[in-house]
């Protein structure tokens, strides 16, 4: 009998040290983090470096059924819409008193045509629905199914630059995360609307938030405000969270 190869976290991580000598030493910074030589988030080295050179294509993270759909936390902030919470904010609770109508979403920085998008304009993108278990780094995981607006398709209807590399977004409670564009256009990657088969809710991000199921939790930014592309890396590494968390 033929053996499989099994590639195990353990394996990806060894193989990712390994990597990084060769890596170094032929410059390549294409598959080193942008948080390279920050000592608080050396954990970014292997994680990245692993996952770009063992998954080189587009590769899916698991997609679930309907069937294996269960009970979702949500942790951070889960209301900026009331005053005196966590993450509130005097201008989302307007525009969720107005019933999101007013809210729009701004893609702006690196791209030919800064735009502030409607919900009703993301609608009318191919959406995509997914089913996939979220990861957080307090230690639980959910399963549940978004839809949404490929990034990807975004990013392109906006005039996405050649200079672009990273894609920052920032939210009402001033949470804000990046990612590169390789998980950018990665095709799970979306702008979501819809949670297991109705409208977001406010725990959970609404109007709109970010699924990004190739990394941990904490980067799928909820209640998004503004998408900024960017040419160089912006660090607001003092959450202590590692940047790139791959999963
Ligand atoms: N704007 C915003 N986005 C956020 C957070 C937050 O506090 N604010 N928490 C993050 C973390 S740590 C996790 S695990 C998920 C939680 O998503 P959920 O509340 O829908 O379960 O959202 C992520 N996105
Ligand atoms: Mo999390």
């Amino acid at each position: 009998m033929k053996k499989k190869k099994l590639i195990t976290r353990r394996n990806a991580i060894i193989t990712g040290v390994s990597t990084i000598g060769g890596l170094l030493l032929t410059g390549c910074s294409k598959k080193l983090p942008p948080t390279y030589g920050n000592i608080l988030r050396m954990g970014d080295v292997l994680t990245y470096t692993a996952q770009r050179t063992l998954l080189p294509g587009q590769s899916l993270a698991r997609e679930y059924q309907l069937s294996d759909i269960s009970s979702f936390p949500a942790t951070g902030t889960t209301n900026p819409a009331a005053p005196g919470q966590p993450g509130y904010s005097q201008t989302y609770g307007q525009l969720h008193s107005g019933a999101f109508s007013d809210w729009r979403l701004s893609v702006e920085g690196r791209v030919a045509r800064p735009k502030k998008y409607s919900l009703a304009e993301l609608q009318q993108f191919p959406a995509r629905t997914q089913i996939t278990r979220h990861t957080c780094e307090e230690g639980w995981t959910a399963i549940g199914q978004w839809t949404g607006a490929p990034l990807g398709l975004v990013l392109q209807n906006a005039g996405i630059l050649p200079s672009a590399r990273f894609v920052n977004f920032y939210a009402y409670d001033d949470y804000m995360e990046s990612i590169d564009l390789f998980d950018a256009f990665h095709p799970q990657t979306i702008l979501a609307y819809g949670m297991n088969g109705s409208g977001l809710p406010i725990s959970h991000g609404a109007p709109l938030r970010l699924r990004v199921e190739t990394q941990i939790g904490y980067k799928s930014v909820k209640y998004l405000q503004r998408i900024v592309v960017t040419d160089e890396f912006v660090n607001t590494g003092d959450s202590g969270w590692s940047w790139y968390v791959g999963i």
